[in-house]
């Protein structure tokens, strides 16, 4: 079923709408016409003032961002700042705004910051799986023919010897056959926690008859989509630290500064990838084209697949057409985690819906490299060489080191954020 807009869209809950993802998505939407509520509780500038990591792009506040993106474009964002584990909250919002379809990014993303230490861990899982829980709720009790779209992971499989599906397999088990959820073998409390909330989603669909798309994203690299580039006010946050930023990105920086690029171990680790320009036409897709009633349809939404050593060739490459040559340094592995291992995971159903890839080649990464590289005063070196966290002993001394230090010199810095909530507010 193709859901067609109206003259004014759909209406549309974008959740985690201050995020790396959440940004540009918000704007790529509110182009297409579609009326867009962008809600955050702001906790990831506060995760960041924790952990005196920053983003190397400056990024603006959400009302500066939103009042630019008017003013370019004659097209209103409206922007709610709200705690999705505050269920008044939630509640408040789907009564004033009824939306047709929520896509939910509001988590916390990190699996390094979910492996500190126990507060860390219990904080990750409570914020998912209970913001997650409350969204449910509230499409369940204010709009039940909502299309709720979520962003899981490809990392809810982990490795397994076997082909990954997406999200079901079919199983012949002693003379008896069922198709059921695809075995779950995450590698963090945050990956778990995406476990969780699919589970949840799952069981909902089956009992209340909810519309859900589970997206079970690969890792996302890039910084430029059609909108972010219209205005420096308008760029998306780009992380580059061992707790925040992705391996793609993290090299991109390296490179741009003449570092040697961090392999973690053996380097096979092996995942799924995709460009932020593809995550903005998958979630498009997905909602225009929505699930049923009592469907869960679980999507892996990614484009390629790299191991790390792969990854890093491609970049050494990219410089070795400057005339640069690139170090790669296989440093001992902070996590625990394959290093050499089966990967063939299935993603054809976006593919089936029309998905058209920007494949990774070294146009891309030769303009992430030169876009980041004007930033590159603003990199602390040790933030981008050394891991601060150890799957088995947590936070390490660098961990230690940079809590509470605030971003680079010049930059805001306030008074340690608890991991606590905040109450609905408009700020427009
Ligand atoms: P991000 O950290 O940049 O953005 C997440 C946003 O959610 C932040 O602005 C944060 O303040 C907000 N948030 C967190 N908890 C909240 C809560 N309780 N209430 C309201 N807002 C809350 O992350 P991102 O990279 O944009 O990722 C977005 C989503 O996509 C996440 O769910 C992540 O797990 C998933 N994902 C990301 C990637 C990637 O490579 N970045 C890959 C796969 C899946
Ligand atoms: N890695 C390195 N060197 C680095 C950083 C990472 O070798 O400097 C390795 C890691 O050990 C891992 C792989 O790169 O094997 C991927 O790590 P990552 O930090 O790029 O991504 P990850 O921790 O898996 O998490 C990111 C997002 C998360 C999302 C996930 C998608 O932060 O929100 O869910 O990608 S997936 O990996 O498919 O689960």
């Amino acid at each position: 079923m193709t859901r067609e807009a109206s003259s004014s869209g759909l209406t549309v809950l974008v959740l985690g709408a201050d995020g790396y993802i959440g940004w540009p998505m918000a704007m790529h939407l509110s182009r297409l016409g579609h009326r867009v509520v962008a809600v955050d509780n702001l906790a990831r500038r506060s995760w960041d003032r924790e952990g005196g990591t920053y983003s190397l792009v400056p990024i603006r506040s959400m009302p500066q961002r939103v009042r630019r993106w008017q003013e370019l474009t004659g097209k209103t964002i409206l922007w709610r700042r709200a705690d999705l584990t505050d269920f008044a909250a939630v509640d408040q919002l789907f009564a004033e705004f009824r939306p047709e379809a929520v896509i939910h990014f509001a988590e916390q993303r990190s699996a390094p910051f979910s492996m500190i230490d126990r507060d860390h861990a219990v904080f990750t899982q409570v914020n998912n799986v209970s913001g997650t829980l409350n969204l449910l709720f509230a499409i369940h009790e204010r709009v039940p023919d909502c299309h709720l779209i979520k962003l899981g992971t490809m990392g809810e499989y982990g490795t397994p010897n076997i082909d990954i599906e997406e999200g079901y397999i079919d199983i012949e088990h002693n003379g008896r056959t069922d198709r059921l959820p695809f075995p779950k073998l995450a590698g963090s409390f945050y990956h778990l926690s995406k476990v969780h909330d699919s589970n949840n989603i799952h069981f909902t669909c089956r009992v209340w008859g909810m519309r859900a798309t589970d997206l079970n994203q690969g890792v996302v690299y890039g910084l430029e989509t059609e909108d972010t580039g219209l205005h420096p006010d308008l760029a998306t946050r780009f992380d580059f630290d061992s707790i925040w930023g992705t391996a793609l990105n993290r090299f991109c920086v390296q490179a741009a500064l003449g570092q040697p690029l961090t392999v973690y171990g053996q380097g096979g680790q092996t995942r799924g990838y995709l460009d932020i320009r593809d995550t903005m036409a998958c979630i498009t897709l997905a909602l225009e084209n929505p699930a049923e009633r009592s469907e869960c349809r679980v999507f892996n939404q990614f484009t390629e697949q790299f191991s790390i050593n792969e990854l890093a060739d491609l970049v050494s490459e990219a410089r070795e057409h400057h005339g640069l040559t690139t170090q790669i340094s296989h440093i001992s592995n902070p996590r625990v985690e394959l290093e050499d291992h089966y990967y063939n995971a299935k993603h054809q159903h976006l593919l089936d819906l029309g998905l058209k890839p920007h494949l990774l080649g070294e146009t891309l990464i030769e303009s992430v490299i030169g876009t980041v590289g004007a930033y590159v005063d603003r990199v602390d070196p040790v933030l981008l060489e050394k891991p601060s966290v150890n799957w088995r002993t947590g936070g390490n001394e660098v961990w230690r080191q940079y809590s509470h230090r605030g971003g680079p010199a010049g930059e805001v810095r306030t008074a340690p954020a608890r991991l606590g909530r905040t109450k609905v507010q408009a700020v427009v």
